[in-house]
């Protein structure tokens, strides 16, 4: 799961990137750099349990990457075309915007003005998406009587992305089919991408305009507000004197839980467990995969291969307390390729290549 950061310069972005992964990343200090990269992992109290249990040489638990490009001050546009390409490889997108004032490092807007910052955003992703549908379609176009059956398709799909991004609405948005979203990925159009707007903030009781929040309502965006310099200044303290002063705060969910919860939810991610002595891992697929292609997430060999699944729900696990109980109780499923793997399900995979 890779999540492009996007903002104009100055909006805080690096300093956001900064609280989600822990990272401490001084932007003045790496002006050669063009991106930096940061995970996240994802806690999960069934992989704590079965770390626990299992006592494995390794734990791993769901990874989140995020990439923040290192826009430069003088790049006013958030979308150059390095960048795009970057994104384009993304499964979602950040788009943070400027709530705070800072005379030091003035908007890239001006004057202070969130709701215009995610307007030009928004307008940049959509007409990069417009652009390349439309070199796609004139190529199309010129050789338009000797289309096969699926370039025809294509044709009838990117002219409906086309009328959709011509109103100004985002492709995510829409119903898909299974070939509209083939050809979205195949193209990688931004505006496909789930994303979340951060609001950032000198404190989480930001008080939005009117102007912000209709933009934010009548597009139904998802958004946080995130104050991640006082963030940042939590995390130098201990446990208990963080908890004090978030409460002070009125930080009552740190960021990096609530971009990670939005974005399970948002992605409609669910995370299915491997066990083991060597390892103990959590892993992030989609809502109604099914097993073959859940094992395809650990080795396209085990995808191949594929024989069946054998599954415990976390649920029953726990309360069994080990494998062979919940083999005696009747717990442990065989499943099929096509079985729908749900959240928290525990799995082995039979296969041979
Ligand atoms: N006052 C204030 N300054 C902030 C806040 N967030 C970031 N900054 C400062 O604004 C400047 C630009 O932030 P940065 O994260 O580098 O923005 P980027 O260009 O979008 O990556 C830096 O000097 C930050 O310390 C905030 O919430 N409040
Ligand atoms: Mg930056």
């Amino acid at each position: 799961m890779k999540i492009g950061v996007m903002g104009l310069s100055h909006s805080g972005k690096t300093t956001v990137f900064n609280v989600l992964t822990g990272l401490n990343i001084n932007p003045t200090e790496h002006m050669k750099e063009k991106y930096f990269l940061g995970s996240v992992f994802v806690n999960d109290k069934r992989i704590d349990f079965l770390s626990k249990h299992y006592n494995p040489k390794k734990t791993t638990y769901p990874e989140i990457q995020f990439i923040d490009y290192n826009i430069r001050s003088q790049e006013s546009k958030c979308l150059s075309p390095e960048y795009v390409a970057k994104l384009r490889e993304c499964d979602a997108i950040l788009k943070v915007i400027r709530a705070f004032e800072n005379d030091i490092y003035p908007p890239a807007t001006g004057a202070l003005s969130p709701d215009k910052e995610l307007e030009e955003m928004d307008d940049e992703i959509i007409l990069n998406d417009i652009l390349t549908i439309e070199k796609r379609l004139e190529k199309l176009n010129k050789a338009k009587h000797k289309l096969s059956n699926a370039e025809k398709n294509e044709f009838t799909i990117l002219e409906k992305f086309l009328s959709i991004l011509n109103n100004g609405e985002f492709l995510y948005k829409h119903e898909m089919t299974p070939p509209m979203i083939i050809i979205a990925k195949n193209y990688g159009l931004l505006t496909f991408k789930y994303e979340i707007v951060i609001i950032s903030s000198d404190s989480v009781d930001y008080k939005m305009s009117s102007e912000l929040k209709n933009k934010l309502e009548s597009t139904k965006r998802d958004y946080a507000i995130i104050s991640a310099l006082e963030e940042l200044e939590l995390s130098e303290l201990d446990e208990e004197s963080k908890l004090e002063f978030a409460s002070e705060m009125h930080i009552n969910e740190f960021a990096k839980e609530k971009v990670v919860k939005q974005f399970y939810y948002g992605l409609n991610l669910i995370t299915f467990l491997t066990t083991g002595e060597d390892e103990v891992k959590g892993w992030t697929i989609k809502k109604g995969t099914i097993a073959q292609k859940a094992a395809g997430k650990i080795h396209s060999d085990i995808e191949r291969g594929f024989i069946k699944a054998q599954v415990v729900s976390f649920e029953d696990f726990e309360s069994a307390g080990s494998m062979k109980e919940c083999s005696k109780q009747h717990f442990m499923r065989l499943e099929g390729k096509e079985y729908i793997v749900k959240d928290g399900d525990l799995i082995e995979f039979k296969f041979n290549v």
